[in-house]
């Protein structure tokens, strides 16, 4: 089948709406760290929308840190890809022009340092999810004994996001070019200071005078970011090419809602994001922790406890009453730790992410959602626990989260067979559980001792290990579905 790309876009039917600009007059503004689909069904829909309104300084240059499978569907395609936004309703499809270029840092490392020296390049932004910064989660500071880290202080080929943009930040301060601003596009609890850190850091193990440098001179907004975008599948591929008729090596599924509140400081110019539909506010915070505690929060409980259930998909998990049930009280239970925001309906939001989770469509994967555990759960249940308790509170329904989580990461579901748990501490959690044996008592200490999850003042406190004990007896004596089900109606306290 012929391929999607500048040439063929004139053969898509008529209804499929495409870039409304001219390609080749569009100029490169941008670099994004981490072109996944999560970039490519959020940031790069908006500028899209820019470009189309004339902003054509501001196209995308797209960077993969690791694997060159982008590079590889997308250049063929002049950087073309689909956007198909699915839901109850018929899937509608668009055509998302605005990625100029595609490079993959690891083959072609120069020209991306080159790219990202060039005085034209204002903005640098990533998705390169939680464990992309090299960080300690339990901090947010930079973990500096992270081998790319080591590596990337001692060679001029960095590999590390944090490493790639200090060596462009230094070859653009020899150069007298100002720097760009770096715009954090991850789930991180104050995404634009964490980067900052973790930077400034970086930047002063290479010279002191460069991390003052950074210090002084990097703009880092922070940024609340949100749409759900399960990863692409071979049927998804399918769906798209009889759609359109020609194929695209790789579309993006996203639901219709997105979101992105952004903190206005761009030294350096932005786009109008504004008349895009992106809240521009002077403090991401509310908005933040709104949606990591209520959103991703509950995502990961509905993950853990959808995968022991045998559920595969979110929207699965979420029709099991006692599943929704839970991720009810939870939310409710993180209700009193978010920060005031005017006008802000908190309870039409939360029943507006049961609908979200709901969504027949989207398919997305438990499993998915359940990867990277250690690097999600701090920002996501821990830190709510830790509010919790210090307003008076108990732990709350994210001790039913967090011992779903251990159960999960022992490696061996309820019928016995193994679960293939990513996670940079993988190895170091599979461990700790053979040690302990599937024993509530002995587990939830050795898993609550993980430091870079439950920090230091989390590990001992019985009244975050008291109720995780119970829930994880609970899990082993009862299951996951009873369990869910008893704690949604009160049966079960914690
Ligand atoms: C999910 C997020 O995979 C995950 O951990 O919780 O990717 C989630 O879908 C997005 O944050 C929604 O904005």
């Amino acid at each position: 089948m012929t391929r999607l790309s500048d040439k063929t876009l004139s053969r898509l039917p008529a209804g499929i709406k495409r870039p409304a600009f001219d390609r080749a007059a569009i100029r490169p503004g941008i670099v994004h760290l981490g072109i996944g689909a999560f970039h490519r069904a959020h940031q790069a829909v908006v500028i899209d929308d820019r470009l189309a309104a004339g902003e054509a300084e501001w196209g995308l240059v797209g960077a993969s840190l690791r694997a060159p499978d982008t590079y590889d569907a997308l250049t063929p395609q002049d950087g073309l890809y689909t956007l198909a936004v699915r839901s109850a309703a018929p899937t509608r499809y668009r055509i998302i022009g605005s990625v100029c270029e595609v490079l993959v840092a690891p083959e072609a490392p120069l020209k991306l340092l080159q790219r990202l020296a060039d005085p034209a390049i204002r903005i640098v932004s990533l998705t390169v999810t939680e464990k992309g910064y090299c960080h300690d989660p339990a901090t947010g500071t930079l973990a500096e004994d992270h081998p790319d880290i080591r590596h990337d202080l001692t060679s001029n080929l960095p590999r590390s996001a944090v490493g790639i943009i200090v060596e462009a930040l230094a070859r653009r301060r020899a150069a007298g070019v100002a720097p760009f601003t770096v715009l954090s596009c991850d789930n991180l609890p104050a995404n634009g200071e964490t980067v900052k850190r973790v930077l400034t850091r970086f930047a002063a193990l290479r010279s002191v005078d460069l991390g003052k440098w950074v210090e002084d001179h990097l703009a880092c907004p922070s940024t609340m970011v949100d749409r759900i975008v399960p990863a692409t599948t071979d049927a998804d591929r399918d769906e798209v090419a009889r759609a359109l008729g020609v194929e695209d090596a790789w579309p993006v599924v996203a639901e219709p809602f997105w979101q992105w509140v952004v903190e206005d400081h761009f030294p350096a110019g932005r786009p109008d994001l504004a008349a895009s539909g992106v809240e521009m506010v002077r403090d991401v915070a509310p908005y933040e922790l709104m949606k990591l505690r209520l959103l991703n929060g509950s995502h990961s409980t509905l993950a853990y406890l959808g995968y022991l259930c045998g559920y595969e998909t979110v929207a699965d998990a979420i029709a099991d009453a006692g599943i929704a049930g839970t991720v009810r009280r939870l939310m409710d239970d993180a209700t009193p730790t978010l920060r005031p925001l005017p006008g802000f309906d908190v309870e039409a939001y939360k029943a507006s992410l049961i609908q979200r989770f709901a969504n027949p469509a989207l398919r997305h994967r438990t499993w998915q959602i359940a990867m990277d555990g250690t690097q999600k759960l701090p920002q996501r249940l821990v830190a709510t626990v830790r509010e919790r308790l210090a307003k008076g509170l108990d732990a709350g329904a994210p001790a039913l989260g967090i011992a779903a989580w251990m159960r999960y990461v022992t490696g061996i579901d309820e019928k016995g067979a193994v679960i293939d748990v990513r996670d940079p501490l993988a190895a170091r959690l599979a461990e700790i559980a053979r040690d302990a044996g599937p024993v509530a008592e002995r587990l939830t200490p050795a898993l609550l001792a993980v430091r870079e999850v439950f920090g230091d003042d989390l590990s001992g406190d019985p009244r975050l290990g008291g109720p995780v004990t119970a829930a994880l007896a609970a899990l082993y004596g009862a299951g996951a579905k009873e369990t869910a089900r008893r704690y949604a109606v009160g049966q079960l306290v914690l």
